[in-house]
């Protein structure tokens, strides 16, 4: 679905396997593992990611950390961690925005052509999905009017009423 001409996707689906250059995952400071989209990459990647993932010393929120991909089809995880939703007053939208800038640097640094996002912080973290999914949609539009790599974001929602309020926003936005 268009934006930022047509360098932006929806798809819904199970972001493990996607054969993109990276997808971000949804990790927590300890970047040690946990449930929801960690847990299934974590499952998906192999024990080889939990040993990288060691060695990072965990992770500040609002920020991202680069391994390999090990048995995903993806090249990179960018393990972002995102806030815990504490009703929108404790800096989360700047934190959330955060998450998406440092992993499309991380993107641009490591020449990383395809991305893959989560809705991060949107589930065990409880973060409204609207208001994370419009701050998505803006970090990544600002980053790829900038930059050229990446080349291509996708955004891979887990139910369909996600993917739906992705599309609508992206709709809304895109360049008439
Ligand atoms: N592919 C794509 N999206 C998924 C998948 C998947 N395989 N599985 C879940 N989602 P969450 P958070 C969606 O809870 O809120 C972990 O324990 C899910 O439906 O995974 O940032 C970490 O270790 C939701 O839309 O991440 C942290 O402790 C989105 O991914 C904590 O949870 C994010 O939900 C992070 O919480």
């Amino acid at each position: 679905m268009g934006g930022a001409g047509g360098r932006i996707r929806v798809v819904k689906g199970d972001i493990t396997t996607l054969a993109v250059d990276a997808i971000v995952n949804a990790a927590n400071e300890s970047l040690l593992g946990g449930g929801g989209v960690d847990g299934a990459i974590h499952r998906a990647a192999g024990p080889g990611l939990l040993a990288e993932c060691r060695g990072l010393y965990g992770c500040e929120t609002g920020s991202a950390k680069a391994t390999a991909g090990y048995r995903l089809p993806a090249r990179w995880v960018f393990h972002a961690v995102g806030p815990v939703w504490a009703g929108g007053g404790r800096g989360e939208p700047g934190l959330l925005a955060s998450c998406y800038r440092s992993c499309l640097a991380l993107a641009r640094d490591a020449g990383a052509r395809s991305v893959a996002f989560p809705a991060i912080s949107t589930g065990v973290y409880g973060y409204p999905i609207e208001a994370a999914a419009g701050i998505a949609v803006r970090e990544v539009q600002g980053f790829l009017g900038t930059f050229p790599v990446p080349e291509t974001v996708v955004f891979c929602c887990f139910s369909d009423r996600d993917r739906e309020i992705y599309e609508t926003l992206l709709e809304k936005t895109d360049a008439p």
